[in-house]
């Protein structure tokens, strides 16, 4: 027998995680190795699916074969947006974690790792950075690791989905307290609308801190995107995108790198880091430059953990200007595939 705040509880629970409770005995026989209490990362929509059709398809088709689980301590949001099914939750090992979808975006132990690495990559590779875009990044965290650079004057940021905006507000302040510097201008929209209608020229550095590409999100890794991007940057600037993982989608990233040596005509670059909350434990992130002055990527010019904390006070947790180094060298396995497609040019 339930107590009213376990009912309470129940009922919040979205379907993903209802799936990996296994509430009927058809849901338990199929997930028998999945033990009650525990996030399994399986999107929404494909919950719907199977329930319907294909019931052995239990995966994501980014990750096939494979979902990695958290144990739930305590649901804590749960809603739809017009975008995409939000879940906050408490979660045993790694704090409060935030899901799209069924899909962990970060949690507060590891978001560190992805959120330094993606912001201070691109912008310790050019000297003085001044107007910076993020596209997506509602949680903040970009935001917050941007406002690290006294240099810059100008952080715009397009986010889809004000929700996940309010949300985060909400439940992830750490990360949101990246909305609070001056310097931020927030529009909230559509990135592909947002690039084909910014001015040539416009920014030193881009952030693509996207979800995978899969939904929403499935245009900004492909071909008339990148050109949006390219153009918009200044000759010399630079594109980090987030570029999953090594380990499960090599053939997106090589998809990725090849396109990005047509439109960006400077150096491109596929660097990556350790995040065990994200599929395979790791992500990688695309770097790219236009042509001008050359950028060196490998050899950060503008290092900033001299600077001790932030502007909120928050010392870097991860990112260091030998992180950043050792994020380029790549495992034998990946330079050989990568190898066709120009690698490191
Ligand atoms: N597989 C999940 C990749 C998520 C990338 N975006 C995370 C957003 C954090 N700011």
């Amino acid at each position: 027998m339930m107590n009213a705040d376990e009912d309470r509880v129940w009922k919040a629970i979205p379907p993903c995680c209802l799936k990996a409770m296994g509430p009927c005995p058809d849901e338990a026989t199929r997930h028998d190795t999945v033990v009650s209490g525990w996030f399994s990362e399986v999107p929404f929509i494909l919950f719907l699916c199977i329930t319907v059709a294909d019931k052995s398809f239990y995966h994501n088709p980014m990750w096939p074969g494979e979902a990695h689980s958290l144990k739930v301590e305590k649901i804590l949001y749960h809603g739809r947006s017009d975008y995409q099914e939000i879940l906050v939750f408490e979660s045993y090992g790694y704090g409060k974690v935030l899901a799209l979808d069924g899909i962990v975006q970060l949690t507060e132990k590891d978001e560190c790792a992805y959120q330094e690495m993606i912001t201070h990559l691109p912008l310790c590779s050019i000297p003085s950075p001044k107007n910076v875009l993020v596209i997506g990044g509602g949680d903040g965290g970009v935001l917050r690791e941007i406002s690290r650079h006294l240099s810059v004057e100008v952080i715009d940021i397009c986010e889809i989905d004000q929700l996940v905006i309010d949300v985060c507000n909400d439940f992830f302040p750490n990360l949101s307290v990246g909305f609070k510097d001056p310097r931020v201008r927030l529009h909230v929209g559509d990135a592909v609308d947002f690039m084909r209608k910014s001015p040539p020229n416009n920014y030193d550095a881009i952030i693509i801190d996207s979800s995978d590409p899969i939904g929403p999100a499935q245009e900004l890794v492909e071909k008339p995107f990148f050109e949006t991007v390219a153009k918009a940057l200044r000759p010399g600037g630079v594109l980090c995108n987030q570029a999953e993982s090594m380990w499960l989608h090599t053939h997106l990233i090589q998809d990725m790198l090849s396109t990005c040596r047509v439109i960006f005509k400077g150096s491109v670059h596929f660097a990556w880091t350790s995040v065990p909350t994200y599929p395979s434990g790791t992500i990688g992130f695309l770097l790219c430059s236009t042509e001008g002055p050359p950028v060196n990527f490998l050899d950060p010019v503008n290092p900033i953990e001299t600077q001790g904390v932030n502007k909120f006070r928050r010392e870097l947790r991860f990112y260091n200007s030998e992180i950043h180094r050792a994020a380029f060298a790549l495992p034998s396995f990946l330079k050989k595939e990568l190898r066709t497609t120009s690698y490191n040019s």
